[in-house]
């Protein structure tokens, strides 16, 4: 198939905290990065951001001029509860209401996640996700934002990440609260948030809203390096730790025997245990029943060797080619292969690796009803000349993706959408605002847009539903 479908959604994705700004504005309480971002030592923050805030209309005017016909955009949970608990901010209630309406005024179909990175400030410091009250507290979050804006929302997401939560803040260390190799934390925080990603299930179908609700992997692929049994073996521990434990909990509703044997042993190694509390299973067990949609975010793969040492890891957060290091005990070690070109961050560009993975849901949790790419994208330092953006490495970069997307359409996967990393350009959470994915440039000065190359690119596509090259387009 070289086509894509009619109702095939062509979408521009955002997050609460990368974007909104208006950190203090209309009764808005700290989440864990406003404190995080704004510590002596941090060079940037997202008090301004891409100031969607109050630009949204025109975001979404530019979205619909450029065909765009749905966005990702996360609820900030500190706006509409200011304390993570306790009292409803109206204010931000409006906000959000009136965010809404406005995509719905512009064709733009909302697809909403409910925390995408942001825990408010009070209920990150008692612990995050370790702390099993935020459990509920996430739940009672859920209700809230179900009975405001249930009615015109028919796209939700739980998480966004939990594996990014889990690994840049306790094995990396580049996101709050910045541990290091902490691989214990790691599995108990993806495992809670399971817990919490099926009680908002279980809450959303219990209201019979007209609407679906899944949840968002960052879904990497793992090779192995070499052939070798040692290299197949570190790229199958990576797998197990990164994506499998999840979509075992997510849409097979418990963790299969060989994935919890696995972890476990990646536990031992590090001297950890995984904690399974009464009844979290069951839990767990009900909600995969019940998920409609599979939201995935995929931007590269990992090539894998075998590795014995202790951890080790260095985050390239500046986009000097060539600076990564990751090294795992227990696991492995993600190495370059000098075959597979990278991004400025080392990032592996392998669209293979999106369409091994979307064959591996269809084979492996043949229960998950239809996937959207809710994620995908590349990280540049664009070029602003005249108030033109030349972007083709990126345009050549989403090309190649979805190519193979049409290929694993073609294979009998359900993709029903694609949500381009990132609308506008936003607020990188490690790297700060000079790693741009937008598909309209922000001028930070003004916070003007400008839309790049690549923003005509996918206007075509978005009309025509066929793919064509960089070099067809005039902008
Ligand atoms: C995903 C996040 C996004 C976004 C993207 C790009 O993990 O869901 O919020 O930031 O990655 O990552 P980065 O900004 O680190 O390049």
């Amino acid at each position: 198939m070289n086509k894509f479908e009619d109702d095939f959604i062509f979408g521009g994705a955002t997050a609460a905290y990368q974007v909104e700004g208006a950190a203090k504005e209309e009764g808005r309480g700290p989440c864990e990065w406003d404190e995080y971002l704004n510590r002596p030592e941090s060079k940037f923050n997202g008090d301004v951001a891409s100031d969607f805030y109050h630009k949204y209309k025109d975001d979404l005017e530019l979205s619909n001029k450029f065909g765009v016909n749905g966005i990702r955009v996360s609820i900030s949970w500190s706006r509409v509860i200011p304390n993570g608990v306790g009292e409803v901010n109206p204010k931000g209630i409006k906000y959000y209401n009136d965010l809404i309406d406005e995509c719905l005024k512009n064709n733009v179909e909302p697809f909403v996640t409910l925390h995408h990175f942001d825990t408010p400030l009070q209920l990150f410091k008692n612990g995050d996700w370790l702390d099993r009250r935020n459990i509920d507290n996430f739940v009672n979050f859920a209700k809230v934002c179900f009975e405001n804006f249930g009615d015109r929302v028919k796209q939700w997401a739980t998480f966004n990440e939990p594996w990014s939560v889990a690994q840049n803040g306790y094995i990396i260390g580049n996101f709050p609260p910045s541990i290091r190799y902490d691989i214990e934390k790691a599995v108990q925080i993806m495992h809670n948030m399971m817990v919490a990603h099926a009680k908002v299930i279980e809450l959303y179908k219990s209201m019979n809203l007209n609407g679906e609700i899944g949840i968002v992997h960052t879904l990497e692929g793992k090779v192995p390096i070499t052939d070798s049994e040692e290299d197949k073996r570190a790229a199958y521990l990576d797998d197990t730790l990164a994506n499998k434990f999840m979509l075992d909990a997510c849409f097979k509703g418990e963790y299969a025997k060989e994935t919890l044997e696995t972890v476990n042993e990646i536990l031992s190694k590090n001297n950890g245990k995984l904690a399974i509390y009464d009844g979290d299973m069951d839990v767990i067990k009900a909600a995969a029943k019940k998920i409609d949609f599979l939201g995935m975010n995929y931007y590269s793969s990992h090539f894998l060797k075998a590795y014995e040492g202790e951890s080790k890891i260095h985050h390239n957060g500046t986009g000097e080619k060539g600076t990564s290091i990751f090294a795992l005990k227990g696991i492995g070690a993600r190495v370059n292969n000098p075959e597979v070109e990278t991004t400025d961050w080392d990032w592996p560009i392998y669209p293979q690796g999106m369409y091994q993975t979307l064959l591996r849901i269809k084979k492996d949790y043949p229960n998950y009803k239809k996937v959207y790419i809710a994620e995908n994208g590349m990280g540049y330092k664009d070029d602003f000349v005249d108030g033109k953006i030349d972007d083709t490495p990126r345009i050549e970069y989403i090309k190649k993706h979805f190519e193979y997307i049409l290929k694993a359409i073609d294979e009998g996967i359900n993709v029903k959408g694609y949500y381009v990393w990132s609308l506008m350009d936003v607020l990188s959470w490690s790297n700060g605002y000079n790693k741009r994915y937008g598909l309209f440039y922000v001028d930070y000065k003004d916070q003007k847009r400008y839309p790049k190359k690549s923003a005509y690119w996918y206007k075509k596509i978005a009309e025509t539903k066929e793919l064509v090259d960089s070099n067809e387009i005039e902008y």
